[in-house]
């Protein structure tokens, strides 16, 4: 009983302190390129994104180059967007995969890793965690 205690404790704190990590990062604002697209490369890592919040402008196409660092914990990279656009939900690689859309609608939706293993933290929870911000 003693220790059934400690460990719902110790999971209570996981969540506080990644409540605590969601907004604390310098946003990057992607520059358009000449072909007219917001491009920008993003690397996950155990357990990270870099960049880690990206500042974009709707109606204009966005560009992620995303790879992986090479170890042998897999990644993936989910991003969450408004249900009527694409959402992009794929496994990283240390081969770069490139994913185009358009965001439509500003706001902030996060990207993030889902992994994890039985009975320990999500890597999200783990700090691979970002945010995509979409301005007018
Ligand atoms: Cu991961």
């Amino acid at each position: 009983m003693h220790s059934i205690r400690l460990i719902s404790s110790g999971i209570a704190l996981v969540f506080c302190l990644a409540a605590g990590t969601q907004a604390a990062d310098t946003p990057y604002r992607v520059p358009v390129a000449g072909d007219g697209i917001q491009r920008v490369a993003i690397v996950g890592g155990s357990y990270f994104f870099k960049p880690d919040h990206l500042v974009v402008k709707a109606g204009t196409p966005v560009e992620l180059v995303l790879r992986a660092e090479p170890g042998i914990v897999p990644h993936r990279f989910v991003l969450d967007l408004p249900p009527d656009q694409v959402a992009i939900d794929a496994q990283l690689g240390e081969a770069p995969r490139v994913f185009r859309f358009t965001p439509g609608t500003a706001g902030r939706y996060p990207y993030y890793c889902p992994n994890k293993l039985l009975f320990f933290d999500s890597h999200r929870d783990k700090g691979m965690a970002g945010m995509l911000e979409v301005v007018e």
